[in-house]
């Protein structure tokens, strides 16, 4: 794989803030991934739980059974699958279905089983920066200094992962760009992910269509006017070392990953 990278999203969710109720039936879901696959994503990740602000939680078995079938039928058409859960038991399952990346939300945080699952499947693990689930994250938006704090918050994670026999190889860190966020956090972690890197991980950034990104669309436009605001930070990461970027619209992205490569040869 050259350059970031690119992981399409894909909620099979009736409620996710951006996308939701799309793709929330099997044929829809998988004709997505597939499509994802085609424009160019590397990884397509399923979820089955919205984490929009506010957002209630999903029965771990209604979630089984809106990501699993989706996950096998993916794998077997070939396309490398990442699985957006913070269940244990999802994550396992999506492991037998043949998921390759398990994509933590909460960082090991909403469920104890999480890291002992990890290890058993010895997957990939994408950590992600997280304080509570989405009722009320929003209230955890307080920070003395947000990169010093969150590069912490993931240090103590990591040493947990390590306590618990997770490969530190296998660790992929993230942000959590919006969760217990706010534009201006956002904004500063995107500024300094060199610090956040210093922990010595691959970074994965989401930021697509993130309400922080509003400011660059016409007042009141839904989320995909969001996009083209997406795919120009998603360069940035990238150009500031990212190993990947979860996003929507994986045109525009894989376009804004070309420019990057591009200028980096100039380099050479
Ligand atoms: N954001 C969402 C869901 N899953 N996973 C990772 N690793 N990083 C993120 O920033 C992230 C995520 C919420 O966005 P969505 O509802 O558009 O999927």
């Amino acid at each position: 794989m050259t350059g970031p990278l690119v992981m399409g999203i894909l909620n099979v969710t009736p409620d996710s803030f951006s996308d939701g109720g799309q793709f929330a039936g099997l044929e829809q879901a998988v004709a997505r991934g597939l499509e994802l696959r085609a424009q160019g994503a590397d990884v397509v990740d399923v979820g089955g739980e919205s984490t929009r602000p506010g957002a209630g939680r999903v029965p771990a078995e209604e979630e089984l059974d809106r990501v699993i079938p989706v996950i096998s039928e993916l794998v077997a058409a070939g396309v490398t699958v990442s699985v957006d859960t913070m269940n244990a038991a999802t994550a396992l399952a999506a492991a037998d279905a043949g998921a390759s990346i398990i994509n933590d939300v909460s960082g090991g945080l909403a469920d104890p089983a999480m890291y002992t699952a990890v290890v058993d499947t010895g997957l990939t693990y994408v950590a992600m920066h997280w304080r509570g689930f989405s009722t009320d994250m929003q209230q955890l938006a307080s920070y003395g200094d947000v990169v010093a704090d969150v590069r912490n918050e993931l240090k103590t994670r990591l040493a947990e992962m390590t306590v618990t026999g997770i490969d530190p190889q296998k660790v992929v860190l993230d942000p959590g760009l919006g969760f217990a966020k706010t534009a201006e956090h956002n904004w500063k972690l995107l500024a300094h992910l060199d610090e956040l890197a210093s922990l010595g991980h691959p970074l994965l950034i989401g930021a697509s269509r993130k309400s922080f990104l509003a400011q660059f669309a016409a007042d009141g436009a839904p989320p995909p006017a969001r996009d083209e605001a997406s795919a120009i930070v998603a360069a940035l990461a990238a150009h500031a070392g990212a190993w990947g970027v979860r996003v929507h619209d994986v045109p525009a992205t894989v376009l804004a990953m070309d420019v990057v490569s591009a200028w980096q040869n100039g380099r050479q």
